[in-house]
C-alpha cells in the first residue's frame, strides 16, 4: 500500500520554496517528536540541503523524553559526520513543545544568527523560512517567536495554504509555509504513523486500519497505558478486540449492542494524539533500540 495526498497548494507551496531558497540564510525545518523519521520529508531534505538546517522536535511534550534525547544526540553525531563535507548545510536540533515558550524564542534566535549562511555584518538582515509536514507546528512556532498570534493555527493537516512572511524583534525575517508532504508515500508504516499523528487527513486512509495499527503498537509497547486509560482489567488478545472493549466503555455501542468501530477508532486515535494516554514516542533512532518501537 502506498498513499498519496497531495493537494493542489502543496505543489505552488513547493514552486515558492524552490524560489525564495537562494535567499535564506536558514531552514527551520519542523519534525514530530514522536515520529521524526516518518515527518522527515524527503523532497523538503533535497529542497534545503544546502542551507544550515534548525531540526525542530516539535510536540516533545506528547513524546517519550529518553527517546527524545536519544534522537537529539543522534541528530548531533550525523552533524559531526556530515559537517565536515558540507560545511554549508549545517544540522542542529532542538526540541521544543508549546508550555516553555520563552525557551523556544531565546534557543530559535539565537541559533539562526549562528548558523546565518549568507556573511553577517552589521545591519545585516537574517532570513529563515519555516518548513515541514502538515500540522507539525508550524504556525505555532511562528505565533511563538513573534509572541502574539499572526498565523491561523488549528489540529488538522493543511491550516496554511500560503506563505506567510513576518519580521521578529531581533530583526529576523521569517517565512511561515503550508504544510508539504511528497507525491507518494510509499512506506506503509509511515503513512500509518502519519495519519495517527494528525498529519494526513483521517479520510485519506482506511481509519479503522490507521487505529488496529496503533492499537496494535500501544498493546506491544505501552500495555499499562491502555489499562489505566480504558479502566481495563486485562489486555484484550488482540487490536480489534481491544477496539471492541474501547468502543464498549466509551459511548460506541449502536442499537441492538453492535460497537461502533468508527466511533472506538475515534476514541484511541484521539487519546493518542492529544497524550491522554500518555507520553509516547513511535520510532527510536537507527542504531538505537531500533527493534523495541518495530511492530
Ligand atoms: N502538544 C503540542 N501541541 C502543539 C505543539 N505545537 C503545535 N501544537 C498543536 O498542533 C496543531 C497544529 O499546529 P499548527 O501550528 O497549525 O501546525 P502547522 O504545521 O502550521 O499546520 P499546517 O498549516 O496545516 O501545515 C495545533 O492544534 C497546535 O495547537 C506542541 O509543541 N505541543
Ligand atoms: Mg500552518
Amino acid at each position: 500500500m502506498s498513499l498519496q495526498w497531495y493537494p493542489g497548494h502543496m505543489n505552488k507551496a513547493r514552486r515558492q520554496l524552490v524560489e525564495a531558497m537562494p535567499l535564506q540564510d536558514v531552514v527551520i525545518e519542523l519534525l514530530d517528536a514522536r515520529m521524526p523519521a516518518a515527518s522527515e520529508n524527503p523532497d523538503i531534505g533535497l529542497l534545503c540541503k544546502n542551507r544550515p538546517c534548525i531540526k525542530v522536535l516539535s510536540k516533545a511534550d506528547l513524546a517519550d523524553p529518553a527517546t527524545t534525547d536519544a534522537w537529539l544526540r543522534y541528530y548531533a553525531s550525523e552533524r559531526a559526520e556530515k559537517s565536515a563535507e558540507r560545511p554549508e548545510g549545517r544540522v542542529v536540533a532542538i526540541a521544543t513543545r508549546s508550555d516553555r515558550a520563552a525557551e523556544t524564542r531565546a534557543r530559535i534566535v539565537e541559533l539562526c544568527k549562528k548558523l546565518a549562511f549568507h556573511p553577517s555584518g552589521p545591519g545585516k538582515t537574517v532570513r529563515a523560512i519555516i518548513v515541514g509536514i502538515p500540522n507539525v507546528g508550524k504556525s505555532t512556532l511562528i505565533n511563538t517567536l513573534m509572541e502574539r498570534k499572526v498565523a491561523k493555527v488549528g489540529d488538522e493537516p493543511a491550516v496554511t495554504k500560503g506563505q506567510q512572511k513576518v519580521e521578529l524583534k531581533s530583526g529576523i525575517h521569517l517565512a511561515d509555509n503550508p504544510g508539504m508532504m511528497w507525491p507518494k508515500i510509499e512506506n506503509e508504516t509511515a503513512a500509518l504513523r502519519l495519519v495517527l499523528g494528525g498529519a494526513i487527513p483521517d479520510s485519506a486512509i482506511d481509519y479503522e486500519s490507521v487505529a488496529l495499527y496503533g492499537a496494535e503498537f500501544f498493546m506491544t509497547h505501552h500495555p499499562n497505558m491502555l489499562i489505566a486509560r480504558y479502566k481495563l482489567k486485562q489486555l484484550p488478545s488482540d487490536p480489534a478486540a481491544l477496539l471492541q472493549e474501547i468502543g464498549r466503555r466509551r459511548g460506541g455501542l449502536r442499537r441492538g449492542g453492535e460497537v461502533d468501530m468508527h466511533k472506538a477508532a475515534d476514541v484511541l486515535i484521539h487519546d493518542f494524539r492529544d497524550g491522554s494516554l500518555g507520553r509516547m514516542s513511535l520510532e527510536e533512532p537507527p542504531g538505537a533500540n531500533e527493534q523495541r518501537l518495530s511492530i
